[in-house]
């Protein structure tokens, strides 16, 4: 061993060494601890003919430089000046040789090689390198990747950084380019403020790289490939990235800044409302490599959109196209994120998000994120906005790669989008640049900032722009002239002017149009399949790979399914095979499935096994998967313990590949207020405000059965709250033929009809033999809204009463010993609760039109439910008969939590509903509040 080798790369390790046989001589091999030991001579190890030790102040020194180096590297973006307004940069007493016991004149004896890295290799001596490390990790950009814990990823970053090698060429071409660009994006922003003064627009002034950022980023990827960009961004600079990234014409924004009301604004019948110029997409192509940039619609709801972003990049870079798991290309697809300062690290769905950029079925090779850091979040000053040494703290925890970059030096920032392409495209992973700049204007442009910033804003207002230094700097050069950047601007404000003075707003506006589903189509759906063919389909699914061993306590199970088939009129088919036979069938007719979930694999209730286990080995077996007859692929996945981001990107997925049948369920169906921000946000109004179409299905467990208030409800109330222009199906339906029917037409509907479906699913009718339907009902049926009391039909006459009500309870109430004894009672079931069915209701009952008792019964609190969605709907149903309430009092808790409790309110609830005579409440009634309000209203 000698000094050479103890350089570069090595120091870091022999110092760790060294360090530790200075403990204990013991602790390293043999070999190491001579060569330690010849270092020093006190140790007496020096025999004759021993190479002669160097100083032991030199070995401090070497020790000292080599930590030295490691620390710029790691801290180094403790020092660098990215702040644009100049605040001093906090610093690590680390940096400085003092720190490590060293003077600049000891650094100058010893060699460049010490330092390692490819600035040591034209270094004269290692305090020159010293020197130039620092140039690298204290200048305008701050390299934060000591994080990463992958070795390979580490050194390619630190070579990287160290070779300047993403650095953009600053020949007059380039340079010329980059200063008419930056010039486009702030004249932009200066004809808007001058134009429409006031007017919010979220300028972009301040971190104006951000577009020239976009433009490496997108170019990089279009060079190698890449067919979609997806940005997901929020306010700040939206503007600008819709008009210079995707191309959207001035005319357009101009016309929507006049905010004209045209013929098409006014149909609102048509369901569509609009939304702000700065919540609105865009998709355009670039001749680039045929590149589709798209910015998905967000709302105000800041990072909301960021799931749903890397769900769309999941579904484009997927090939569902064959039987099978679908493949994930992920070099078809880059999503980017921009994030602003205060919202990355306040908003827990950036936390979400990022934690599902490794995970099976969610991963998209990569996702770049952009804070646009302004330094302020509305008013609020960095200190009051996290509690990580930077705005980009949280991405430390997933192994991020971080470059903090001056927003005011273009050429860094060009660098690090460089760099950001070049990483993800290499090692497939997130990427995350902090643009760090400043804010000119206050939030909005009709805000004062110096209200609460005004040392902050004094200094703004006496800081030159971003191209006014960057054009200093070139002129400075001899690359251009006052005369010549002043000429800049004057032309992308004459461009604009032009545009301006033959702006027609009411045509210049453009509005997307929402195309209305044909009238009818669900109900025209046939989704009936021959029980031969479901037979065939049966046989498929339960055929395992050769020698695969099953769970013992399985084998039950797959016996009565083997045998569901061996009539046509038993009701052998229970929920968990109507599912699998309809996404079966559904992937036999071409439309791939991609379910996911909360413990979907297995299902909550152990009844699904969509996903076997070897018992043996722990090979997996997914029979939809493994299905001969499939001209589409299936893919299923537990979710991680998520519902906000897992459906923002079920949604994302759902939009940009629609052909896709896309289903999420819960664990129980109240979990999904956790998702409370996207559901209202994107799933049921993304129609109204954007005219997109979503489609996903969600699958909620829901029912009273003496669980706790959060496994009792899946708070139906919710979705019907925001049910109006037909935005959504929302389905409670009670058996297995009806569930079938409902997946299938669903899968049908995808092209012709597509909306959101919400199924209130079952748990303990799962098992229960009344919700089971014999293979003809599968064959013959379709799905019913509304189902009518069958064995009362022939009676209608004798009926005094007719119950409505929906899901469970009907059960409840059907398979209840009353209702055997009872021969007055009607029960109509109401399987779909939006689109409310009217035409079938009135249809059912017509039959009843002599009946004046008419109930709503729910096992749902009054409050809760659907009663009070229905209750209008109804009542101009049944016309001057009065309609009566059946169920729980008005509760601020779903449910009893007791089973006991819940019990004895379940019974009374049923008695309630076939005893006619009783018009006060029984002594059994009057316990307790809850039973109290089971009494009859009206
Ligand atoms: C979830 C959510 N909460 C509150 C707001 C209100 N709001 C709009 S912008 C903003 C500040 C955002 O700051 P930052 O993330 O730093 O972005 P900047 O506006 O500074 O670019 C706030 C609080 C919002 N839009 N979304």
């Amino acid at each position: 061993m000698n000094l050479e080798q103890f350089a570069g790369v090595n120091a870091g390790y022999v110092i760790e060494l060294y360090e530790r046989y200075r403990q204990d001589p013991e602790s390293v091999d043999p070999e190491t601890r001579r060569v330690f030991e010849s270092w020093i001579p006190a140790d007496a190890a020096s025999t004759a003919g021993a190479p002669s030790p160097p100083p032991v102040a030199n070995i401090h020194a070497i020790v000292g430089a080599a930590n030295l180096a490691e620390s710029i590297r790691r801290y180094g973006h403790l020092a660098a000046r990215i702040d644009p307004l100049g605040s001093p940069p906090i610093g690590d007493p680390s940096l400085s040789p003092r720190a490590h016991g060293l003077t600049d004149d000891e650094l100058k004896t010893l060699p460049a090689a010490l330092i390692g890295g490819p600035l040591a290799e034209s270094a004269t001596n290692a305090y020159d390198a010293i020197d130039r490390l620092r140039r690298v990790y204290c200048s305008t950009t701050g390299f934060d990747y000591a994080h990463v814990f992958v070795p390979e990823e580490r050194e390619w970053l630190r070579t990287a950084a160290e070779s300047g090698r993403f650095l953009p060429p600053m020949d007059p071409n380039s340079t010329a380019a980059l200063l008419d660009r930056i010039t486009q994006v702030e004249v932009f922003e200066r004809f808007l403020q001058r134009t429409f003064p006031g007017k919010t627009r979220f300028s972009v002034e301040g971190v104006d790289m951000l577009v020239p950022i976009l433009d490496e980023i997108i170019c990089g990827a279009a060079d190698r490939g890449t067919r979609h960009t997806m940005i997901g961004m929020a306010h700040r600079g939206r503007l600008n990235v819709l008009a210079h990234i995707l191309q959207k014409p001035y005319p357009q924004i101009l016309a929507e800044f006049k905010d004209p009301v045209t013929n098409h604004r006014m149909e609102l019948g048509l369901g569509w409302m609009g939304d702000v110029k700065y919540h609105a997409g865009a998709r355009t192509s670039s001749p680039r490599g045929e590149m589709h940039v798209t910015v998905a619609p967000n709302p105000s709801h800041l990072e909301a959109v960021d799931p749903v972003v890397v769900g769309m990049a999941r579904a484009a870079g997927t090939v569902a196209d064959g039987p099978g798991a679908p493949r994930f290309d992920g070099a078809r697809t880059l999503p980017v994120l921009i994030h602003g300062d205060a919202a990355f690290s306040g908003q827990g769905i950036v936390a979400e998000t990022l934690n599902l950029s490794r995970l099976p079925g969610y991963d998209t090779d990569g996702t770049i994120h952009i804070i646009t850091n302004n330094q302020l979040g509305f008013t609020a000053t960095p200190g009051e906005s996290y509690s990580t040494s930077y705005a980009s703290g949280l991405a430390r925890g997933f192994k991020i790669p971080i470059v903090h970059v001056n927003a005011d030096d273009p050429v860094a920032c060009l660098e690090v989008a460089r760099l950001a392409w070049e990483y993800r495209a290499r090692f497939r992973r997130d990427f995350l640049i902090d643009l760090v700049g400043y804010r000119r204007h206050g939030h909005n442009e009709g805000d004062e900032p110096a209200f609460t910033q005004p040392v902050m804003y004094r200094k703004i207002a006496a800081h030159r722009t971003v191209r006014e230094l960057f054009a200093a700097v070139l002129v400075k050069q001899g690359q251009t002239t006052d005369e010549a950047a002043d000429a800049l601007v004057k032309k992308h404000f004459a461009v604009l002017e032009q545009t301006f003075a033959s702006l027609s707003p009411e045509t210049d506006y453009v509005q997307p149009v929402l195309d209305r589903a044909p009238a009818g189509a669900a109900a025209r759906a046939v989704t009936g399949v021959p029980v031969a063919r479901l037979r065939e389909i049966n046989d498929a699914l339960l055929t395992p790979p050769a020698g695969f061993a099953f769970h013992k306590k399985l084998e039950r199970g797959r016996e009565r399914r083997k045998a569901a088939f061996a009539s046509a009129d038993e009701r052998t088919i229970d929920w968990a095979a109507a599912e699998e036979l309809a996404l079966a069938s559904i992937l036999a007719d071409g439309i791939a499935v991609r379910l996911t979930g909360e413990d979907v694999e297995r299902g909550t209730f152990s009844h699904r096994h969509a996903v076997f286990h070897d018992a043996s080995t722990g090979k997996v077996f997914v029979p939809l998967q493994e299905f001969a007859h499939a001209r589409a692929s299936f893919e299923i996945h537990n979710t991680p313990l998520t519902e906000n981001a897992t459906i923002g990107f079920e949604f994302g997925y759902n939009i940009q590949e629609p052909g896709r049948l896309v289903i999420w369920e819960a664990q129980y169906g109240d979990f999904i207020n956790g998702a409370q921000v996207t559901l209202d946000q994107f799933v049921t109004s993304g129609r109204a405000k954007w005219g997109l179409k979503p489609s996903l299905v969600f699958l909620l467990p829901h029912g009273y059965e003496g669980q706790g208030p959060e496994h009792s409800s899946a708070r139906p109330e919710r979705f019907l709250q925001t049910a109006a222009d037909i935005n959504l199906r929302l389905v409670n339906c009670t058996s297995a033929a009806q569930y079938f029917h409902l997946l299938r037409r669903q899968a049908m509907l995808l092209q012709r009809d597509p909306l959101p479906l919400i199924v209130l699913t079952p748990k303990s009718l799962l098992r229960n033999a009344a919700v089971a339907s014999t293979p003809r009902e599968l064959e013959e049926g379709r799905f019913q809204s509304v189902i009518d009391d069958g064995e009362m039909q022939s009676r209608a006459k004798s009926i005094k009463r007719v119950v409505l009500c929906s899901g469970k309870v009907a059960i409840d109430l059907l398979t209840s010993d009353r209702r055997a004894a009872s021969k007055d009672v009607a029960i109509v079931r109401v399987e779909q609760l939006y689109p409310f069915p009217e035409v079938a209701l009135a249809e059912a009952l017509s039959a009843y039109s002599s009946v004046n008792d008419v109930v709503w019964l729910q096992e749902e609190p009054e409050n809760m439910g659907a009663w009070e969605f229905v209750r209008p709907l109804l009542e101009e149903l049944i016309g001057d008969r009065p309609l009566r309430y059946i169920g729980r009092a008005r509760s601020a808790s779903p449910s009893e939590g007791s089973s006991a409790w819940h019990q004895m309110n379940q019974r009374a609830l049923i008695e309630q509903v076939f005893e006619l005579n009783v018009s006060t409440p029984s002594p059994a009634m009057v316990k307790s509040k809850a039973v109290r309000a089971l009494a009859t209203k009206r």
